[in-house]
């Protein structure tokens, strides 16, 4: 059921910065829209099953939204956002405050009070379009770190609907929290919610440290007190871990695929049928460590453990919000890196590196990780990190090895993994080596251990759990 047949709005309504789909151009000029890659889509679109779902969120396109449109099973509703408000919203508050904030001050964060201002008025614009489309008694479920104002907005326009929040990034430590001038009015904005989800037991707790410090709000397990604006009762709000996952079978189902098995042969034989193909795959963000992996690579290239073209090694960066200056500066350290590596260990035909700053489809993604030893996760912090979790489902064959940063939501699932601290290069060097050197029935084994953990909590999993915990969280007393 896609349409609100009844006319009454939707039963459950998603919220969260971008709709599930993109905007294609044809050459003839015709605009279409295709269903964004990725889980959450996937994982949304079952829980919508036999239900009235919506779906808010911008279109990725400053200027007018596209009027609503029904999609896959879903009723899609654009909110526009201006360039100036995608400045200040999104490339601005989201990116370049709260992003490197909540990512332990990896980059400085940037406050700046126009930028606040122009979250907020796009904070109040999600949450009337949510209002204006949730049923009666609907489930509404907000995602991430760009939304955290429009829990207590939708509250205040609808008590009636049950509200759910997930942050897919990590939630930092009152200490850091502390530092953004505007860290009341986002608890409060947060503390709307009936239930809210965080990636690990460490993120919830830290967001209940702050209720307790810096609002002096009453916290008891995993519950806060939040007192009624109209100062008559009480309410609880949750906040738990809810781990996020991949769609597993639909992964594997791809990476077995005949077509997908001989990719993956032709891309070791097009980078000369190495012994050993090391992979590393990323949004090109500060927060994945990349630089301290090519830092340890180099290294290894230059004490001669590691020697092209027995061993290369695929970087694949994925180019990501290339108009925020640290972006930037990522990009030009990286290829700086990249270069030198080439120039001192490279040779004609056979580079040490490959670098990719590309985006590829989840065929070719699927060949990659199917054809690579050792995958290299290491990032700096990271919620979860889903590349770890796709490596590990697509290798049906129990082969290959994980190389997988502490710092990462993952690592607390993915305990058998081969685990590194990335600012320690020494250590990381070693850990790569052990990785690549490792007996292989200790990595089948290994393999086997982290192939069983994801095949059990997918995506689908995680959203089911998430909802039913909103169905029973207490919100307020009867
Ligand atoms: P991201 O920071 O984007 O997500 P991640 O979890 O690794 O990080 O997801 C990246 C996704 O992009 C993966 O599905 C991957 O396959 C895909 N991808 C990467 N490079 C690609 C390329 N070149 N071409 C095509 N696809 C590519 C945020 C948080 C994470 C959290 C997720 C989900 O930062 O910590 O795991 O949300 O909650």
């Amino acid at each position: 059921m896609t349409e609100d047949e009844d006319g009454d709005g939707y039963d459950l309504v998603v919220v969260a910065n971008r709709l599930p789909v993109d905007r294609v151009v044809d050459d003839d000029g015709t605009v279409h829209w295709q269903q964004s890659p990725g889980g959450l889509v996937t994982a949304m679109e079952s829980v919508m099953t036999g239900r009235e779902g919506a779906w808010v969120g911008w279109s990725g396109d400053p200027g007018e939204a596209p009027e609503p449109f029904d999609d896959g099973g879903m009723h899609l509703h654009a909110v526009g956002l201006t360039a100036e408000e995608v400045a200040d919203h999104y490339e601005g508050f989201s990116n370049d405050t709260l992003w490197p904030l909540y990512h332990d001050v990896i980059v400085a964060p940037r406050y700046r009070r126009s930028w606040y201002e122009g979250y907020r008025r796009v904070n109040q614009r999600f949450a009337q379009a949510a209002a204006d489309l949730a049923a009666p008694d609907a489930t509404v479920w907000v995602h991430d770190y760009q939304l955290q104002l429009v829990p207590q907005m939708l509250r205040e326009l609808r008590p009636d609907v049950r509200i759910g929040w997930f942050n897919h990034i990590p939630f930092p430590s009152v200490e850091l929290f502390a530092q953004l001038p505007w860290r009341r009015a986002v608890v409060q904005g947060l503390l709307g919610a009936d239930l809210l989800g965080f990636q690990r037991r460490a993120d919830a707790e830290n967001f209940l440290r702050v209720c307790r410090r810096l609002l002096a709000l009453p916290t008891r397990g995993d519950t806060v007190t939040v007192p009624d604006p109209t100062g008559e009762g009480t309410r609880t709000v949750r906040a738990a871990a809810f781990p996020i996952s991949i769609d597993e079978r639909s992964l594997e189902e791809l990476a077995r695929t005949p077509a997908v098995v001989e990719r993956a042969r032709q891309i070791r034989h097009d980078l000369g049928d190495p012994e050993r193909l090391l992979l590393g795959v990323d949004r090109l963000d500060y927060t994945k460590g990349i630089r301290h992996r090519l830092k340890a690579y180099e290294e290894l290239l230059a004490d001669g453990v590691l020697k092209p073209p027995g061993t290369v090694l695929v970087q694949v960066a994925t180019p990501s919000r290339e108009r925020v200056t640290a972006y930037r500066l990522l990009r030009e350290q990286v290829e700086l890196t990249v270069g030198r590596a080439n120039g001192d260990h490279g040779a004609i035909g056979s580079p040490a590196i490959h670098y990719l700053h590309q985006s590829f489809d989840r065929a070719e993604m699927a060949a990659l990780y199917l054809a690579a030893d050792v995958m290299l996760v290491t990032p700096l912090r990271d919620g979860m990190n889903l590349v770890a979790k796709e490596y590990v489902a697509c290798r049906y064959d129990e082969g290959g090895a994980l190389v997988l940063s502490e710092f990462t939501g993952a690592s607390g699932e993915l305990d058998r993994a081969f685990l590194c601290n990335p600012h320690d290069i020494d250590g990381l060097k070693t850990t790569i080596r052990a990785a690549l050197d490792a007996d292989p029935r200790e990595k089948r084994r290994r393999m086997r251990a982290l192939r069983r953990r994801v095949r059990e909590h997918d995506v689908q999993r995680w959203a089911d759990d998430f909802l039913a915990a909103l169905v029973v969280a207490p919100g307020r007393p009867a």
